[in-house]
């Protein structure tokens, strides 16, 4: 189909095909796809521009997955593979949280309270699946206003086959203990072929999907993200963003969609180099037009950089993410980007994109100003 006729079917409301989607990959207008994108995203979120107070914390990079575009990670026993206890976690949360404002932990409580931390990591040999439930009731007992996003389906997968439980139990046992939602991680491209090819021990995207339903239904939050830049096709991100969709129609519990940009440097994917400016704007855009059942779209700006991220809020995103302050899995494969952003860079790189600044909890209620 052509532009035009693509083009017409934005403000008519209607929704794009796979083809639509595909056509606007071959396409080169960039500008009139991003101004598309920007007009759906303001009509979802209207000038609103999303950020979030949270700190990454990968408990482990020991993992028997091994994927090949990961350069996070490593065997037990390698040089550089790294386990943190429990109190070390905790220790790590508490000298964070002790740095945000000093109002907010004031006896009486002025100031609302957001605080979101963000907990993934590799698949441990050893670890019990109940080292993970103490971890969460330990960190909802020393913080209990802060939001536990954790583990990706692979994680999820995993403890239901070292737990022995169902993937529903394994779910509401996490729930129980703590986890307040999940982020979208594990998605990468669901496509047999280059799945196999980038991550052969990983669960395949059926899986990933059926974890994400039965999180849904058990009243757990996620994102979705989509990894592109690697060996996969416009067809592949296409169908991968296809299959979202048509999840999300059905529980509608995914909150943000991530295109994550693939970061090359020691992995073993190779010749690939880094995505391009142009790509990244255009997949970003491309995906608020094709997942119309998704609230929100997230310019993850430590893989896309701060100035990418930033030009991203003018093609259809609506969310940066947040502080982070601690970021290992991109930086392992080269990210350029810094490692953590203030509250006031954030607004800053808001405000320059011409967008209002809006600080959310992890369920993007806004986080109203202090009284
Ligand atoms: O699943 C690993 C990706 C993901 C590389 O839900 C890489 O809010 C690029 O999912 N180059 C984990 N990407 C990160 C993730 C995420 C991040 C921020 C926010 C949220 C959210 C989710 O990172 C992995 C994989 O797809 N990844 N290696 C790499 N070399
Ligand atoms: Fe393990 Fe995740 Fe890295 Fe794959 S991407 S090797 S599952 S940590």
């Amino acid at each position: 189909m052509s532009l035009n006729k693509i083009k017409k079917k934005i403000p008519a409301g209607k929704r794009l095909t796979s083809g639509d989607a595909l056509a606007l990959f071959n396409s080169n207008d960039i500008f009139s796809i991003g101004r598309l994108a920007d007009h759906v995203a303001g009509s979802k979120n209207g000038n609103n521009a999303y950020f979030v107070q949270n700190h990454h914390i990968n408990p482990t990079n020991i993992c028997v997955n091994r994927c090949r575009f990961c350069a996070f990670s490593r065997s037990k026993g390698d040089k550089g593979a790294y386990e943190l206890s429990i109190k070390k976690i905790i220790l790590k949360i508490k000298k964070w949280d002790s740095t945000l404002n000093e109002s907010v932990n004031s006896p009486d409580r002025r100031v609302p309270l957001s605080r979101e931390i963000h907990i993934v990591g590799g698949l441990h040999p050893d670890r019990p699946f109940d080292f993970y439930l103490e971890m969460l009731r330990k960190i909802k007992k020393k913080f209990p206003y802060i939001h536990i996003k954790a583990f990706t389906t692979v994680e999820i997968d995993y403890f239901s086959k070292i737990s022995g439980l169902s993937l529903k139990d394994t779910l509401l046992a996490l729930k129980n203990a703590g986890l307040g939602s999940m982020p979208g991680g594990g998605a990468e491209i669901f496509n047999g072929r280059v799945r196999n090819r980038i991550c052969p021990e990983k669960i395949n995207g059926k899986r990933w999907l059926q974890v994400m339903e039965t999180a849904h239904r058990a009243g757990i939050k996620s994102n979705a993200t989509m990894l592109y830049g690697h060996l996969e096709t416009y067809k592949h991100r296409v169908e991968h963003m296809l299959k979202l969709r048509d999840l999300q129609d059905r529980t509608g519990g995914f909150q943000a969609f991530i295109p994550l940009a693939f970061h090359p440097m020691n992995t073993k994917i190779e010749g690939t180099g880094y995505t391009s400016g142009i790509d990244d704007l255009k997949t970003i855009a491309i995906s608020r037009l094709f997942l119309d059942n998704f609230p929100h779209i997230k310019a993850y700006w430590i893989m896309l950089g701060e100035k990418i991220a930033q030009l991203a809020l003018m093609f259809g995103a609506d969310d940066l993410d947040g502080t982070i302050i601690e970021e290992k899995i991109t930086h392992s494969a080269g990210a350029l980007s810094g490692n953590a952003l203030t509250k006031s860079e954030l607004i800053n790189l808001i405000e320059k994109a011409g967008k209002v600044p809006v600080e959310r909890d992890s369920f993007y209620n806004p986080v109203s100003a202090p009284l």
